[in-house]
């Protein structure tokens, strides 16, 4: 037998520094034990505070801004803790005090800043860059109501405001003295940035530079998250993507576009001349990073700005040129920004000129329409500005990038094919492991150490514990342990009851139709009507369900109906419920991901094949030894060609011949109704009497129809190869030694998708930053 010995993750990195002399108590108001919530909060706030202080920040020449619509950096308390090598001490000091860290967690609000995986992309990013020591900072925005606070009410989403700052009360985030001027057509706005550190792991510092208004005025909110959109300088910095299902919503989303973009754009050129730069030699001091087409005013605007300082327009766009480059995050129509010229004259008139010029440049260079930066319609293509004038532009996923190469953006790969280049997502291990899995980190540790946390290439020597039945127990007793608690903290937080011997089946993202969760829904009906048919499973399933859907998504939000109908109706029939669970979580989000998520058996990724850029989920599933059931799309293909066959289920149509099917427009989604039987029970429960007693017909009607009359998403063709697959995946679950070790197999491969290396990859290809002098 192994010993398993616990390895404490301060010794290793840690350098001691003077802090290690202060105690948190130094920081309170009173002795500890006599401390408020708010108190002993703020009292770890300022101690951190001081610890990132003596740290200091990485710096250097070049520095990176990466600019993006959304940081979905969670909650930082625990996170920071352990980044700065104080975890285990400030938890003794609490508890030799009566107080628990995990309340203060609890008492701590989560930033709303961010929406999906593209925000958490961002945040793993800035983590990543801290750790592995380059300038670098993430610039957006700080929203007051950010994305929305998620309730259900009648078995429908509804949202709030989601007010996670208490502004003026101490928060990581630090008002600054920096204030820009931002002009807008006919009125001009200050801005006033704000600052949230970025601890790196045993490194300096990074930082998160959030810019806002004092003119915020809550009071034009009304009803939900309804406002008044006309009231830019009250409304500006609200919320994050306000709704745009009218025309002031979208002006709106161009107004904080730009007011992200201007703010950058003059944080940037400032901070460069300040180290000496004469604005020629931009690229010796700055790499800008646009996340996704929300930022690509800065190019535009840079232009105008160096042109302002007298830079000929034709070297101005060279140097942004060479400053910039662009990641894709999708492939959906949507998602690729076009705004109609007009509201570009309207908001940010000052921009058209280069604009125009940049069109011109275009039209004067290539024929292809498809390339153009204005179309026949006056709409602006905010991505095809982002393509002709950056140097690089990227994917996240092999086959995404693929994608985006052969068909999406073929016509621009034909002219830039040296631009193109992919840049696999990742994750940071120290949250998405360290910090929200303690027991497998430890039992990870204890065999082969803990450098892996900042080489995650070491996680591969687990491998070598295949055939140890010890540490393949082990794995299993922590994932009990997980389920374990997840099922408590459910019933003490949120009154719900689950069965942790059940198998934990889970699928959290945005809620979208190309996610499928309709597809799980389908399953879930479909199993419930075996049941009532007499077949009892081996053994019970729960299935967890997280996901925001945007506001304005009609049929997103009926899915989400649905499956709360369908979900009540499982809970009311006690048939079923022994074998049966299915919960959709309310407000899902970072800090519930990190509870959820190591206690996942199987992680759901069943996007249409060619449709999920990426992915990312995924990949903190496999980490935490969750086997992935999967079609191949994203980053799944390379989670399959990490793990073998034998460690991943996969289903469905590739993503070929999906695309093909939308070539042709030769999908009809009622032949596989009519032609499967288990399928048709299925989609007709949708509108059975037991669902519209559960719920609202007009909504259950519409999906209904959504899915036998188009289905744009492809659910049917799937179905069969779906639940097939999940049916094998549930068989194999039940020998526990082999499922064990696809558990070790996931998690040893796990290295690759470590942002750290991600980081390195942008940065050897597109950045050129150095590392910090370490001192
Ligand atoms: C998302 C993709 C994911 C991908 C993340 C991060 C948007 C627009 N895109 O597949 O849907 O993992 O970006 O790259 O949120």
């Amino acid at each position: 037998m192994k010993q398993y010995h616990r390895v404490i993750l301060q010794m290793v990195e840690i350098r001691r520094n003077k802090l290690m002399d202060k105690k948190v108590a130094d920081y309170a108001p009173r002795p500890l034990a006599e401390c408020s919530d708010l108190e002993l909060f703020n009292a770890v706030l300022n101690y951190t505070g001081e610890a990132v202080k003596e740290r200091g920040y990485n710096t250097g020449k070049k520095k990176l801004y990466y600019i993006s619509a959304e940081f979905l950096i969670g909650k930082l308390l625990s996170n920071n803790l352990i980044n700065l090598g104080l975890y285990d001490t400030v938890k003794k000091e609490l508890s030799d005090a009566g107080k628990d860290i995990t309340e203060l967690e609890e008492f701590e609000s989560e930033p709303s800043l961010g929406n999906g995986g593209l925000g958490r992309l961002a945040a793993c990013f800035i983590d990543s860059l801290a750790t592995l020591g380059y300038p670098a900072d993430g610039v957006g925005l700080a929203y007051h109501c950010g994305l929305f606070r998620q309730t259900f009410r009648s078995n429908k989403q509804s949202e709030t405001p989601d007010r996670w700052l208490h502004w003026g009360q101490e928060s990581w985030m630090h008002r600054t003295d920096k204030r820009y001027t931002v002009d807008f057509g006919g009125f001009s706005i200050n801005s006033v940035m704000y600052e949230i550190d970025v601890t790196g792991y045993g490194s300096k510092c990074g930082r998160l530079r959030l810019f806002d208004t004092d003119t915020i005025d809550e009071r034009v909110i009304r009803d939900q998250i309804d406002f008044d959109k006309s009231k830019i300088a009250k409304n500006l910095t609200l919320f994050l993507y306000p709704d745009d299902s009218d025309d002031a919503g979208r002006i709106l989303r161009v107004y904080q576009e730009y007011f992200m973009c201007a703010n950058a754009a003059q944080l940037i050129l400032e901070e460069a001349r300040a180290k000496g730069s004469n604005l020629h030699d931009l690229y010796d001091y700055a790499a800008v990073q646009i996340n996704d087409t929300h930022p690509t005013m800065v190019i535009p605007e840079l232009i105008r700005r160096l042109e302002a300082e007298g830079i000929e327009e034709e070297e101005a766009i060279e140097i942004v040129r060479k400053v910039c480059g662009y990641t894709n995050h999708t492939i959906l129509a949507e998602a690729l920004e076009t705004w109609p010229e007009s509201y570009l004259e309207e908001a940010v008139p000052q921009l058209m000129p280069v604009i125009h010029s940049l069109a011109d440049y275009v039209e004067k260079k290539y024929d292809e329409p498809f390339v153009q930066i204005i179309d026949k319609d006056d709409r602006v293509h905010m991505a095809n500005i982002d393509i002709h004038f950056s140097h690089s532009i990227n994917g996240v996923a092999k086959l995404h990038t693929e994608i985006l190469k052969n068909t999406e953006l073929k016509p621009f790969y034909d002219i830039y094919p040296e631009k193109f280049n992919n840049k696999t997502n990742g994750i940071t291990f120290r949250r998405w492991g360290v910090m929200c899995d303690p027991e497998l980190t430890e039992a990870i540790n204890g065999v082969i150490g803990d450098a892996w946390i900042k080489d995650a290439s070491h996680l591969a020597e687990l491998r070598k514990e295949e055939n140890d039945p010890a540490f393949l127990k082990k794995l299993l007793a922590v994932k009990g342990d997980n389920k374990k608690n997840f099922a408590a903290y459910l019933k003490k937080n949120r009154d719900i009851e689950v069965n942790p011997d059940s198998v934990f089946d889970v699928q959290c993202k945005r809620l979208h139709e190309y996610k499928r969760q309709q597809l799980n829904l389908l399953w879930a009906i479909s199993r419930y009507q075996e049941i009532k048919a007499g077949k009892k499973p081996a053994r019970p399933i729960t299935m967890f369900f997280g996901a925001k859907a945007a506001p304005a998504y009609t049929i997103a939000k009926d899915i989400i109906h649905a499956i709360l109908c369908f979900a009540s109706i499982v809970d009311n029939d006690p048939e079923a419920a022994p074998y049966l669970k299915v919960v959709m979580l309310e407000n899902y989000n970072v800090s519930l991901a990190e509870k959820l998520i190591p206690a996942a058996d199987i992680s759901e990724q069943i996007s249409l094949a060619s449709k999920e850029a990426s992915g990312t989920s995924n990949m903190k599933f496999m980490l935490n030894g969750a086997v992935t059931l999967g079609t191949m799309d994203g980053a799944n293909v390379e989670i399959a060609d990490l793990v073998g066959k034998d460690n991943i289920y996969t289903f469905g149509e590739s993503s070929d011949e999906v695309i093909e099917h939308y070539k042709k427009a030769d999908y009809v989604s009622r032949d596989y109704y009519e032609k499967d039987p288990v399928l048709k029970d299925a989609v007709d429960f949708l509108v059975s009497d037991e669902m519209i007693a559960a719920g609202d017909e007009k909504n259950l009607n519409r999906l209904y129809n959504e899915l036998l009359n188009k289905d744009w998403f492809m659910t049917f063709p799937d179905f069969e190869d779906y639940c097939r697959t999940k049916e094998v995946m549930l068989k194999d679950y039940e020998d526990r030694d082999s499922w064990s070790r696809k558990m070790l197999v996931n998690i040893a491969q796990a290295g690759f998708f470590s942002s750290d290396r991600t980081i390195e990859q942008y940065n050897t290809d597109i950045w050129h930053l150095k590392r910090d002098e370490a001192e």
